[in-house]
């Protein structure tokens, strides 16, 4: 068995989470925060079989959409040079999805 973790962007995670239950598969949404824009966005666990590993992945590349976000970086705290810091947006692409796929040493539903 393989637990397919899969950080996505939330307008993606609905389709996604319908797409996979028509798939017979099954998945556990969490709310995540991205390390570098902190914002949100969804994780997404997703416990398949072995077989089954391609079938979500193919679900998720098919769903989930690359985008282009604008970001303000934050002006550096401290230090004589941040009254002259003019924080410029830049571009970053939010990719589509980002998966791992880890190997699950037991699985026991109660
Ligand atoms: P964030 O960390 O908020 O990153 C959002 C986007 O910002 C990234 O998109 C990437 O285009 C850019 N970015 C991230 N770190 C950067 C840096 N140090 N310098 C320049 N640009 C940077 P993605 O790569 O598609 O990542 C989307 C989200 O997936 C991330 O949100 C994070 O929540 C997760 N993620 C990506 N790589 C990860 C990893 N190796 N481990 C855990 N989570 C990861």
């Amino acid at each position: 068995m393989k637990l397919v973790v899969a950080v996505v962007q939330d307008r993606d995670s609905q389709r996604l989470i319908e797409k996979l239950v028509s798939k017979g598969l099954r998945s556990t949404k969490l709310a995540s925060t991205g390390g570098f824009l902190k914002a949100g966005n969804t994780t997404l666990l997703i416990g398949v079989e072995d077989d089954q590993v391609e079938s979500a992945l193919a679900v998720i590349r098919e769903t989930c959409k690359a985008r282009e976000q604008l970001v303000t970086p934050v002006v550096p705290a401290g230090g004589g040079a941040a009254e002259s810091y003019v924080p410029y947006p830049i571009e970053v692409v939010v990719g589509g999805a980002t998966v791992f796929v880890v190997d699950v040493e037991k699985f026991t539903r109660f």
